[in-house]
């Protein structure tokens, strides 16, 4: 039976909440900032893209391109509701969602007898609910497995549907740039373009010896010997594990002294105990991040022999690695804590499918 993979990503997704709620910038370039006075565009709508906004462009940046830009605040508690939303119109297609980011996600629709033109016809239902639910617009992309689908989704955004059928993989793939491939990130690419692979079609030329001796013996010259030929055999994973559960402060204005930040530490602990104890999960490392006044970002990080999820103990932690030398006398603009090296409590409840 084949694999009937379904991606969904929502356009423009922070920025077309805040359209959605304010019908008047509805035709005006839109940014969604952190609230930090020097944060970066979060993402832009499609208004204001044709400008060339990006998202993790700084203000300044996107202003001076886009003078017009209507900057709003970003509300992030809301965009959670709206995903756990999306969530619930996944849940009546299948059991097996693997989410992504708060509005992305992989759902496997695999079934018997089921065909590709059966698995657009549900992307285009989801789609459907989707819009009649949260007044919002989804892409989707429907093919055989997760590279492919998440690609089809990519290629005709706002509101697209793209279906990738196996006849059509290889016309596709021949033309796409190296860094477009699942786990090719600027490094890989490097390598990979200083032996002349540069497209999806160099890739298909190599061997699999070829591209071992490009990139190693590793996992990564197997899966893009793969996915150069549109195969990749990865799951949706419906439950996979967070790889991280913390909490981030944005304050505003600079703390410059240890004393003040200190002071900041057990509020944020309390609610990363919340977090974990919720999701049933204890960890083993302890992170604290900052970002300085230009928002550069420094993290220190301890790892302990037995799992911590009290407050107290992360309070402690966290506390020792806040040190002068972290601080190293500039101000702070935001503070957080995370955990890492995540295990299950014993007996916790099962992880919940919308991430946080
Ligand atoms: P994306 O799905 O990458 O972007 P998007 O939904 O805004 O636009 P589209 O999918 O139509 O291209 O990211 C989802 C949200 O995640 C986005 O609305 C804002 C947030 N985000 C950031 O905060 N910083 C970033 O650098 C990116 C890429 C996204
Ligand atoms: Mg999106």
């Amino acid at each position: 039976m084949a694999r009937l993979i379904v991606h969904v990503d929502m356009d423009a997704f922070y920025a077309s909440i805040e359209v959605r709620d304010r019908p008047e910038v509805a035709d005006k370039p839109v940014g969604v900032i952190a609230t930090a006075r020097k944060g970066a565009v979060m993402t832009a709508n499609y208004v204001a893209r044709r400008f060339g906004v990006r998202s993790a462009m700084p203000v300044h940046h996107a202003v001076a391109r886009c003078p017009d830009l209507v900057l709003i605040p970003q509300r992030m508690d809301l965009y959670r509701a709206v995903s756990a939303e999306l969530h619930e119109v996944f849940a009546r297609y299948t059991d097996v969602i693997e989410p992504l980011a708060l509005d992305e996600a992989y759902l496997d629709v695999t079934g018997e007898d089921r065909t590709l033109a059966d698995a657009e016809s549900l992307a285009r239902a989801i789609k459907a609910d989707i819009l009649n639910e949260t007044r919002l617009t989804a892409s989707a992309g429907v093919s055989v497995n997760k590279f492919l689908a998440k690609l089809a989704s990519g290629m005709h955004k706002p509101d697209g549907l793209t279906v990738i059928r196996p006849e059509e993989v290889e016309a596709l793939l021949a033309g796409l740039p190296v860094e477009e491939f699942y786990g090719v990130g600027p490094v890989i690419a490097g390598k990979l373009r200083a032996h002349g692979v540069r497209t999806g079609a160099d890739l298909r030329a190599q061997s699999l010896p070829d591209l071992h001796a490009i990139l190693g013996p590793g996992k990564l010259a197997p899966r893009l010997h793969g996915l150069a030929r549109g195969v990749d055999e990865r799951p949706v994973e419906a439950h996979r594990e967070p790889q991280t559960i913390g909490v981030e402060r944005t304050f505003d204005r600079d703390l410059t002294t240890r004393q003040a930040l200190l002071a900041e530490l057990p509020g944020i602990t309390a609610e990363v105990e919340a977090r974990l104890s919720k999701r049933g999960y204890v960890g083993r490392t302890v992170v604290l991040k900052l970002r300085y006044e230009d928002w550069t970002p420094v993290t220190r990080r301890k790892t302990v022999d037995r799992p911590l999820s009290r407050a107290e103990d992360l309070t402690n932690l966290a506390s020792s690695l806040l040190t002068p030398e972290v601080l190293a006398g500039r101000g702070v603009r935001l503070l957080g804590v995370s955990v890492l090296n995540l295990t299950r409590r014993g007996g916790g409840r099962p992880e919940p499918l919308v991430p946080s």
